[in-house]
């Protein structure tokens, strides 16, 4: 009986939101040897680093494959109590924009970094969908160490996308707007007064720094994903837009109404070669630019005023648009950088674009038109060949370096496989529920490491216990080793993932930084032993310079802080030794603890506003004395006059 409801209750959502529909054939029984396939013993580490986004919790996780361990959640755009990430007085001005402070954004897609279209692993960058920013992680520390805004973009949802040796991160705008100082105009004057801009973002190559190289000013579409041409196509980009009806009301019938709207080709060598040669202009926009520093072991934030915009109207040669049909969601190129895959999640094909084809296109000159003087291409001059009836809701692609691709089909739950070169449908499998995403390790590089896929779902229904209205995300795992695909493992997940991609563990696991040398500590605030342990009045200021080692802080007693007063703990953790974090909070704080680690210092903020005893104490479980790792701070009355005074444990 109670199924029966649930099946109803499944059907009529199927009716009515189009997805979610219950996959034909499902199997959910999975074959004999699939527990011993993601087994990984006690003891033993996980083969691939699945780093996957969050999506609406603003952060990243890492997740083990093959057996799904989670074993980190990373801050990014958000805020996190665990450790002080957003409340400690270093790490606040890495959530500054040029709105203030935002700690939450949307996470949608992870790119690592690749020299020579391979993954290095030296960084995962994230996008921030609401508030345009791209953050970067540094996969030695798991932290987040750059976060810069967007300008002229709103709804940072095609990004980050990057090229073969990253030498740019890009990001397109979903939403267009009006942008300088004509901003306050009438919506329905879409067409003339709203633009799209496509940023190109420089990352150094040895620190990975990012710098806003150039915008390409775009017409006013809703660019969705993207990917970098690679290998042959290395020196092109490729933008899936949809709503190129350039409609601003009810988009779900009126950007549904043509046949086919635009893959965006985008030759950002030329567009290089443009900057080199000093075209483009210098536009004022505003945004922030925040960086984190190892050896100071906080963030500085730099608000920016310009950006280089070209225009590709009048710079010719840098865009091109191939005819996509039905507001394609993914476009992905192949691991020889020949095809790109174009996924119209209304359409009934899947077209495979040739990049041959489409350079002898522009050499002719075989185009059907032109957008503002941007050629437009012929769907047929440049298709490869169509995937006929591969399912319902094609939305994105991985490879696996054997000639094959696999595309997650949304609306009819499932995976298909199919040939690149002979377009052939050749297995399926069904998913639970509508899958999104897939990443299957180095699956959007040029050497695909194969062997597993994951496929990141949106409705989850049944898949485990049920918690209340909101139901746990859930991930997918097969085996894509032999012809057929197999279901090995369900997993749920922290957030609600997009991307992921996965990497294997060899190439960063025995790079991780272990502690922080204590000598290079460059705060201002850092204590390289507990003799310089202290505290100091500055007005109404009182700074704590406080050492933590187990299994004591120094000072532990603190008298002479007032009401209002502002107190800085400058927590250094004088440990030098792996996984060993101290923790820090206080009574009557309105923040969070820190987690300071080996050879860190962190600062914690507090404004006393009532008297008392207040106890401090570490958080994080550090040796069998953990529980006597504590102290007491007096505060007194406004402008009382106790005296400041505090002990280190020597005098007794
Ligand atoms: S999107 Cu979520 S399933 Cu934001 Cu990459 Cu396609
Ligand atoms: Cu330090 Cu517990």
């Amino acid at each position: 009986m109670e199924k029966k409801v649930w099946l109803l209750a499944i059907g009529l959502t199927a009716v009515a939101l189009a997805p979610g529909c219950k996959p034909k054939g499902a199997q959910t029984a999975i074959t004999g040897d699939a527990a011993s396939k993601v087994y990984v013993a006690p003891g033993n580490h996980d083969e691939f680093y699945n780093i996957v986004s969050g999506g609406f919790n603003g952060q990243m996780s890492v997740v083990g494959l093959p057996s799904g361990r989670v074993l980190k959640i990373l801050p990014v755009f958000s805020v996190n109590p665990e450790n002080g990430w957003g409340y400690s007085e270093e790490s606040k001005p890495m959530l500054n924009t040029s709105q203030g402070f935002v700690p939450w954004d949307d996470l949608h897609h992870i790119a690592i970094s690749t020299t020579n279209a391979e993954h290095d692993a030296r960084w995962a960058f994230g996008n921030a969908n609401n508030t345009p920013r791209i953050a970067r992680v540094d996969l030695n520390t798991f932290k987040t160490v750059e976060i810069i805004e967007i300008p002229n973009s709103a709804g940072n949802h095609s990004s980050p996308f990057i090229t073969q040796n990253t030498e740019y991160v890009v990001a397109g705008t979903r939403f267009s707007v009006p942008v300088g100082e004509n901003n306050d105009v009438s919506i329905d004057s879409y067409k003339e007064n709203f633009k799209g801009y496509i940023s190109f973002i420089g990352v150094n190559p040895e620190s990975g720094e990012m710098n806003l190289s150039f915008q390409i000013e775009a017409p006013p579409f809703n660019f969705d994903l993207a990917r970098a041409g690679k290998n042959k196509s290395h020196g092109w980009f490729f933008f899936s837009t949809y709503n190129t009806e350039m409609a601003h009301t009810l988009l779900e019938v009126n950007a549904s109404q043509k046949d086919k709207d635009f893959i965006m080709a985008v030759n950002w060598k030329k567009a290089e070669e443009y900057v080199k040669a000093g075209q483009g202009t210098k536009k004022k926009a505003k945004y922030v630019h925040n960086k984190w520093n190892e050896e100071t072991h906080s963030a500085t934030s730099t608000m920016m005023e310009d950006v280089l915009t070209l225009d590709p109207t009048v710079l010719k040669d840098i865009v091109y648009f191939i005819p996509c049909p039905k507001s394609p969601h993914g476009t992905d190129t192949d691991p020889t950088g020949e095809f790109i895959v174009g996924s119209g999640k209304l359409a009934a094909i899947i077209p495979v674009f040739s990049f041959t084809k489409m350079l002898a296109a522009i050499e002719s000159k075989d185009f059907e038109g032109d957008i503002n003087g941007m050629p437009v291409l012929k769907y047929e001059s440049v298709l490869h060949g169509e995937v006929v009836k591969p399912g319902l809701g094609p939305l994105h692609t991985e490879f696996d370096g054997k000639g094959f691709a696999y595309t997650s089909m949304f609306v009819s739950s499932e995976i298909v496989k199919w040939n690149i070169e002979t377009l052939e449908v050749v297995d399926r499998v069904p998913t639970y529920y509508s899958v999104g995403h897939l990443s299957v390790p180095g699956g959007p590089t040029g050497k695909p490491h194969g062997k597993y896929m994951v496929a990141y779902n949106k409705i989850t229904k049944d898949r485990y216990l049920p918690t209340g209205p909101e139901l746990a995300h859930s991930a997918q795992l097969y085996d894509i080793s032999g012809d057929k695909m197999q279901l090995l493992l369900d997993f749920p997940t922290i957030g609600e993932p997009h991307y992921a991609e996965a990497f294997p563990a060899s190439l960063i696991k025995d790079r991780q930084v272990k502690f922080y040398p204590i000598e290079k500590n460059q705060s201002p605030y850092a204590l390289k032993g507990v003799a310089d342990a202290r505290v100091e009045r500055k007005g109404n200021e009182v700074h704590v310079y406080m050492t933590s080692i187990r299994s004591n802080f120094r000072p532990d007693n603190i008298e002479g802080v007032n009401v209002g007063d502002e107190v800085y703990f400058h927590v250094t953790n004088l440990e030098q030794d792996w996984d060993v974090p101290h923790g820090f909070a206080i009574k009557g704080a309105n923040t969070a603890e820190l987690l300071i680690m080996p050879g860190e210092t962190s600062t914690l903020k507090w404004v006393p506003d009532r008297t008392g005893v207040f106890p401090f104490y570490c958080t994080d479980f550090c040796s069998a004395l953990h529980q006597e790792m504590q102290g007491y701070l007096r505060v007194s009355p406004k402008g009382s006059s106790t005296t400041l005074k505090f002990s280190t444990g020597e005098v007794e």
